[in-house]
């Protein structure tokens, strides 16, 4: 596959409502877009990772020097590329940086399946028409002001409801929301706010009917979680502590885990996802779609890698509008009673609104490979 221009696009977009986890306060969203330019089409990357390093080590800035350093050129020197699964192979010698190796692995992706007049889903050997998924909700100040935003996503039909805590914000509000709504799917996401001191609690958090508990425990532990799970009846869903299929053949191995929650940044890229979905199907572990707030084109990357059969559980692709007040793409990520459908065009299956994309850019780069004259 030709490339005959990199553009790194740096966004800013503006949450519709701030976004509350254990570890910040977001408002809006710093990340990146990765072009890669073909003969004929464009493929598109998003790099989720955030103008700080709160959840994972990189950021932005990171990224953009990772990728115009040492990724970018490592691919552009690269000859006889013919499936995008070999930059797994190619960026695996250059340690973690994970983030801004999927978004580069993504535009190849996309530019692969386009190149190929083929859907993503269908490229990456997806085997559903429709995908089920549930929301995430911030912190809020109040629990009357959780039960009203949790009420306004059960009404809309979200699969299930993923409620973020922390020291402080968690038993109580899980008990009132789990009073209010007797029946509903609902899980915790503590991103890695608590210790094993903290067990009694995660006891308690067992007569509540919870899916899982994704994350109590440290962002780099799989040995704590794994004294943790035996200790209670919920199940533990990693999503920090899993970088790579080797993390996740180990978390297994522990016991430190009965779900996994892959995020195709966090994890490296959709080859990687794609390996570690499919050992734990071969290990009956069920996995999700994590979220990071992403734009519509990582949106649409989240929802071509949940086509995949393992993805049992519904995952965290919620809306466009639940995000942003435009999305930079056409159409929209909708969802109608928990469902969104695949996209049958080729390629990501959602076309960039260049005109919003220009409008949310704060910064560009374009790298040019250089031919060799002979
Ligand atoms: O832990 O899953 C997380 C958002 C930013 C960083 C980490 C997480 C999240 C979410 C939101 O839970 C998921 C989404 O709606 O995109
Ligand atoms: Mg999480």
């Amino acid at each position: 596959m030709e490339i005959n221009k990199i553009v790194l696009r740096k966004m800013n977009l503006e949450l519709i409502s701030p976004f509350q986890t254990s570890f910040g306060v977001q408002t809006d969203r710093d990340f990146m877009i990765v072009e890669l330019h073909g003969d004929n089409h464009i493929g598109y990357g998003e790099c989720v990772a955030s103008a700080q390093p709160l959840y994972s080590e990189e950021t932005v800035g990171t990224v953009e020097l990772m990728l115009e350093e040492i990724l970018i050129p490592a691919l552009l020197n690269k000859e006889n590329i013919q499936h995008p699964d070999e930059l797994n192979e190619l960026f695996k010698p250059f340690r973690r940086n994970n983030m801004a190796k999927a978004a580069l692995e993504g535009a190849y992706w996309d530019l692969f399946a386009k190149e190929n007049n083929i859907p993503l889903h269908e490229a990456l050997g997806g085997t559903k028409s429709q995908i089920e998924v549930g929301i995430s909700i911030g912190i809020q100040e109040s629990l009357e002001d959780l039960l009203k935003i949790v009420e306004g996503f059960v009404n809309e039909g979200y699969k299930r409801i993923k409620l973020k805590i922390k020291p402080g914000n968690d038993l109580d509000i899980l008990e009132g929301v789990r009073k209010r709504f007797p029946n509903i799917e609902m899980m915790a996401d503590a991103n890695s706010a608590y210790t094993l001191d903290d067990i009694e609690l995660f006891k308690k958090m067992d007569t509540l009917n919870l899916m899982m508990i994704e994350q109590p425990l440290a962002h780099d532990d799989i040995i704590d979680h794994a004294k943790l799970q035996p200790e209670i009846k919920s199940s533990i869903c990693l999503d920090e502590s899993i970088h790579s299929l080797e993390d996740a053949k180990k978390a297994i191995e522990l016991g430190s885990c009965k779900i996994i929650n892959i995020k195709i940044g966090r994890v490296g890229g959709l080859t990687e996802a794609k390996r570690i979905h499919d050992f734990c199907e071969s290990k009956g572990i069920p996995v999700w779609c994590g979220g990071m707030l992403e734009s519509g084109i990582g949106r649409a990357h989240n929802i071509a890698i949940t086509s995949l059969p393992n993805f049992t559980l519904p995952g965290d692709t919620a809306a466009s509008s639940r995000y942003w007040h435009e999305d930079i793409i056409s159409p929209e990520v909708t969802v109608d009673n928990g469902i969104i459908p695949l996209p049958s065009t080729p390629g990501i299956g959602y076309e960039p609104n260049i005109a919003l994309m220009e409008k949310y850019t704060t910064g560009i780069k374009e790298i040019v490979p250089r031919k060799v004259l002979s």
